[in-house]
């Protein structure tokens, strides 16, 4: 069954719920649909690092800004492999495969599909981020079990020409429509902090609220400013309205797993506790993100253990 299409005004109003109200509404339908004590990890690596042509304007790996991030060939599946074992040691189940790319040529996509099928024969969840793909791609990558890709709206469409202009929201929309066409499940959401409005915030959320059916999960990043890109400067958002965003995101995507993703680093453990509050029951685990840092995997255990709260079951547990 489809759901209801919501306007941004509509979602906006959500936003404009005083903190509790809203808390409660979003906890509400979080215990409709989830256990709320459980939190899925997905653990992220870098396959191929930095020089990618597009200018995402939040991005570190974009050859287009002056950032530290250098361009690194694509990994090899060893390497990879090494990788996604630690990952699932420390108790990960779904690995994620990130790729600093427009989008893959068949020459790039022929040693990921077999890194996929590598991934996937250890007994974790494979998911993949590649960019754009075109036609026929997307079964190639549901052909060598991949269960989830990747692919962003990152905001509302007011906002994303101030953002990218190499690429256009319906590029992203159709990559999201070979996707689900390949029958793989959906990841994508999008980045706060980044100068939109409250009501761009809400733009964003309901047009991933739209997408039908809607996303299997919905990573929620809080933009991390690396030197060198164009949003380096970028005033810092209120951390209470990223809590807003988390549980705008839960009511609006009410069996979705809403990830709380880039930006947990300088984010306290009671921050943390209010985005699992407000719906967020997905983390990315593990020291880093693609090139930036998150918190290690101690620090995300003790918090797992002050709050009560229990890793969704790991593979082969
Ligand atoms: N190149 C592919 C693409 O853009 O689709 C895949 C990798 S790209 C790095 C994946 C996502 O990471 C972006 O869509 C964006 O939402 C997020 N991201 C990148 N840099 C970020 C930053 N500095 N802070 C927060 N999120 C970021
Ligand atoms: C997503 O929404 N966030 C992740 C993942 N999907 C690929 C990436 C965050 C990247 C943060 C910047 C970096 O580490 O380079
Ligand atoms: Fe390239 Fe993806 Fe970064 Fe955009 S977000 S610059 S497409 S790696």
């Amino acid at each position: 069954m489809s759901e209801s299409i919501l306007s941004a005004t509509a979602v906006a109003a959500l936003f404009e719920l005083p903190f509790a109200d809203l808390l409660y509404q979003a906890q509400t339908v979080h215990r409709a649909h989830f256990d709320p004590n459980r939190v899925q990890l997905s653990t992220l690596l870098s396959i191929k690092t930095g020089g990618c042509p597009e200018d995402c304007g939040y991005c570190p790996q974009s050859r287009r800004h002056g950032t530290a991030v250098a361009d690194e060939p694509i990994m090899d599946l060893d390497s990879v492999l090494e990788a996604a074992r630690r990952a699932r040691a420390a108790g990960a189940t779904r690995f994620c495969m990130g790729a600093a790319w427009r989008g893959p040529k068949q020459k790039d996509l022929d040693p990921v599909l077999a890194m996929v099928r590598a991934v996937k024969a250890l007994g974790l969840e494979t998911c993949a981020t590649l960019g754009l793909l075109r036609d026929g791609q997307a079964e190639q990558l549901k052909g060598a079990g991949l269960d989830y890709y990747n692919h962003n709206l990152d905001t509302a469409p007011e906002f994303y020409g101030e953002v990218i202009t190499t690429r256009d929201y319906q590029d992203r929309l159709d990559t999201l429509g070979r996707v689900r066409g390949a029958g793989l499940n959906v990841c994508c959401g999008g980045i706060v902090g980044m100068g939109e409005s409250r009501l761009q915030r809400a733009g964003l959320i309901a047009q991933l609220a739209a997408l039908d059916p809607q996303p299997e999960s919905v990573p929620i990043n809080m933009l991390v400013r690396v030197e060198g890109t164009p949003l380096e400067e970028a005033s810092s958002l209120d951390p209470l309205e990223f809590v807003r965003t988390v549980a705008v995101a839960r009511i609006c995507l009410p069996k979705s797993h809403v990830r709380l993703s880039a930006g947990r680093e300088a984010m306290s453990d009671e921050l943390q506790a209010l985005c699992f509050l407000a719906g967020a029951n997905s983390i990315f685990y593990g020291d880093k993100l693609l090139t930036t840092g998150n918190p290690e995997a101690d620090r995300d255990r003790a918090l797992f253990e002050r709050l009560g709260i229990s890793p969704a079951q790991a593979v082969g547990a």
